[in-house]
């Protein structure tokens, strides 16, 4: 059989700070079992990452602490390697952006596309930070919106009203790094006609998805994008941090970090061709139309990697006898949140990876993410969930089974692995369920359903263990011992299929249980046959999941909540300036109001903020007379999630205090407040 050449990217994490689970959970997890599946397979396999270094969040962590970009990368990007060593994450390469290999190959994809004359240079306005001297990414910079007067609108777009306009129409801009206000300033800048590729792009998705099967979620991702219409995209920047851009006319400009932070997957290879003295084996990979080449990234990463990388490598290949491979697919995963709530370095709300790796082994972090990966929907770590899965299932099922069949085996077999003997119909159903497990377990891993093909994987250590109840052998020792040694026959079996089929999951147990069952790893296709021979020597059984107590997670939940509100022995309940203003509490106008005929509560008021009318349901129909509630200016919640009352749509809720008699007392303000003013 042909075996399979597949290149594996994933996910170039920024050397801006520590990795944390969600990262993991996103691409690195899904992407290591992958790899290693295939590796069981036979398939020449490449894995590749490494940091992504530039962009201008690393210039500002060097500014806030005085230090030098470079060292700032140089902590993390040691620290994040190390993490993903410790969790094995089996990268065959994991690089970085600064590396004089990846700045070269990067100047060539900008010098290609300017030589076949597709990129055009644009004049346009941008905020410019005097105080930080530097121009300021639209995320840096926050104003009124021209339209609809949202405080907290981008330069160029408004998320309250989706209104687009341009830099020089946002009211009061700000600069988010200094504070100060920005000027205006022309500048100019390369752009790639992203617009020219839709065609081919929308072609290329829909291709690749009859052919191979792509997610759900990431075509959603493109259709929207397709949808709105791609447009020219600057892929430079005026910041003296990143791959300068190489030619004389551009001084003080570097590529976008985006732009060059993709093709990271290119140079990263050709750094392992190197260390491993071939250098020309990247070529082998990227410009071979026969390799496989899926990208394992994050939800936030889709439009990088389904569109600009592809529309960059099929502009290279346009103009190239050399022709790149484009994604095969891109099993993109949603969010991983932590109890409950988004990871938040600034608000100190879940743990990295390095961290984590201080006080838990790396296989039960490795098994809870995968059983529970975001594949199809935002899930969340519980720490509650990590001990179960770690007691409930590791050691209990998997850990319980290998080790009551060893032990059993090493007490009254010598440690010899026992004659096959008699099969009855309970033994030959086990050994046959074993069977269909590595073309099962094969099936999903290949469709990037990582976590059913995990569960499954506990399915039939499940199975085994109910074998072993079943048949007794604790019984059959005293009356029978020949069926007693099919028992455990069939039980060594299916540790030995168990230890192959986890080794993507739990590789480090894994190992420990080949070491037990004194056996090498086998190919995957293989690795139910009755690989263990009669008479065979076992090893000593040790733990291979130890409990986790509940004090130890205790005092991890504990951290969570001193670090995010007892920093200075605050109540419980305390909540941020940040989480106060979260909600907008507005002055509105109730310029209309009727009571509803199916309730005694609930009236319909229409009320006014600054250019909108809108809709809002209270209940204070028992304490006023819509007569008597019309002209008044009350607080509302502006931005409370739509619901429906009673059939009626209500957008915002009336803020009233209830008197002693049960009474509601609507709050409101003078009439000389204009209306929409924000309550602060
Ligand atoms: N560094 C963003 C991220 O870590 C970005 C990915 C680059 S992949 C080429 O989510
Ligand atoms: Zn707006």
């Amino acid at each position: 059989m042909v075996k399979e050449k597949i290149l594996v990217t994933a996910a170039l994490p920024y050397a801006n700070g520590p990795i944390h689970l969600g990262h993991l959970s996103g691409a690195y997890i899904p992407a290591d079992i992958y790899v290693r599946y295939q590796r069981l397979k036979g398939s020449n396999i490449i894995f590749i990452s490494g940091s992504d270094e530039h962009g201008v969040p690393i210039t500002i962590t060097a500014d806030k602490e005085g230090v030098k970009p470079q060292e700032i990368i140089n902590r993390y990007h040691n620290q994040n390697k190390e993490a993903f060593e410790k969790l094995g994450v089996s990268f065959d390469n994991y690089s970085r952006t600064s590396l004089p290999m990846h700045h070269e190959t990067g100047k060539e994809f900008f010098l290609k596309y300017y030589k076949m004359g597709i990129l055009k240079e644009k004049k346009s306005l941008q905020f410019y930070d005097n105080k930080a001297k530097m121009f300021l990414p639209d995320r840096y910079v926050e104003g009124t919106c021209p339209n609809c007067g949202f405080e907290e609108a981008r330069s160029d777009e408004c998320e309250n009203c989706g209104a687009l306009y341009q830099p020089n129409e946002l009211k009061n801009p700000k600069s988010k790094i200094t504070g100060e206000e920005p000027v205006l300033k022309e500048t100019s800048h390369w752009y790639f006609p992203l617009g020219k590729y839709q065609k081919r792009l929308e072609n290329y998705v829909n291709e690749m998805n009859e052919k191979f099967g792509w997610k759900e979620n990431v075509l959603q991702y493109c259709r929207s994008w397709f949808k709105d219409g791609l447009e020219d995209r600057a892929v430079t920047r005026d910041l003296d941090w990143g791959i300068k851009v190489p030619i004389d006319s551009a001084d003080g400009k570097v590529l976008y970090v985006w732009f060059e932070a993709v093709l990271g997957y290119i140079s990263s290879t050709k750094e392992l061709s190197e260390k491993l003295g071939n250098v020309d084996l990247w070529k082998d990979y990227w410009l071979d139309e026969k390799t496989k080449y899926v990208a394992f990234i994050g939800k936030d990463n889709v439009v990088f990697h389904c569109i600009i990388f592809p529309s960059m490598l099929m502009a290279w290949n346009d103009g190239s006898e050399e022709k790149y491979v484009l994604p095969q697919n891109v099993p993109a995963n949603e969010f991983l949140n932590f109890e409950g709530k988004k990871f938040s370095k600034s608000r100190n709300w879940g743990i990295s990876v390095t961290d984590f790796l201080e006080i838990f082994p790396a296989d039960p972090l490795r098994y809870t993410l995968a059983a529970n990966l975001p594949e199809t929907r935002d899930t969340d770590f519980y720490w509650k969930e990590f001990q179960l899965r770690n007691n409930s299932e590791l050691a209990d099922i998997l850990g319980n089974f290998i080790n009551r069949s060893i032990t059993f085996v090493q007490k009254h077999f010598e440690g010899k692995v026992p004659a096959q003997g008699k099969m009855e119909i309970i033994d030959s159903e086990m050994l046959s369920l074993i069977s269909e497990y590595p073309s099962k377990v094969a099936k999903l891993f290949e469709a990037y359903k990582i976590r059913d093909g995990v569960l499954e994987i506990m399915n039939l250590a499940r199975a085994g263990n109910k074998y072993f109840n079943d048949s007794e052998p604790w019984k059959t020792i005293k009356s029978d011992k020949d069926k007693c040694g099919t028992t455990l026959y069939v039980c060594l079996q299916t540790i030995y299929t168990l230890a192959e089929l986890m080794w993507p999951v739990v590789p480090f147990s894994s190992e420990k249980v080949f070491h037990i069952l004194n056996a090498e790893k086998t190919e995957w296709e293989n690795c139910s046959n009755n690989n263990l021979e009669t008479g065979h020597s076992l090893n000593q059984p040790e733990i291979i999941f130890p409990k986790i107590e509940d004090e130890v997670i205790e005092k991890q939940m504990e951290k969570l909540n001193t670090t995010e509100n007892k920093a200075e022995n605050l109540p419980d309940d305390i909540v941020t300036i940040d989480d106060f203003l979260k909600i907008k509490l507005k002055v509105a106008e109730v310029i209309g109001a009727e009571k509803l005929e199916k309730s005694e509560k609930l009236l319909k008021l229409l009320v006014k903020l600054e250019n909108e009318e809108r809709q809002v349901i209270a209940g204070i129909a028992k304490s006023y007379k819509p007569e008597e509630i019309i002209g008044k200016k009350v607080i509302i919640v502006a931005n409370l999630k739509p619901a429906k009352l009673m059939g009626y749509e209500s957008k915002g809720m009336v803020l009233a205090v209830e008197d002693e008699n049960g009474n509601l007392n609507v709050l409101s303000t003078s009439s000389i407040v204009k209306n929409g003013t924000r309550v602060k």
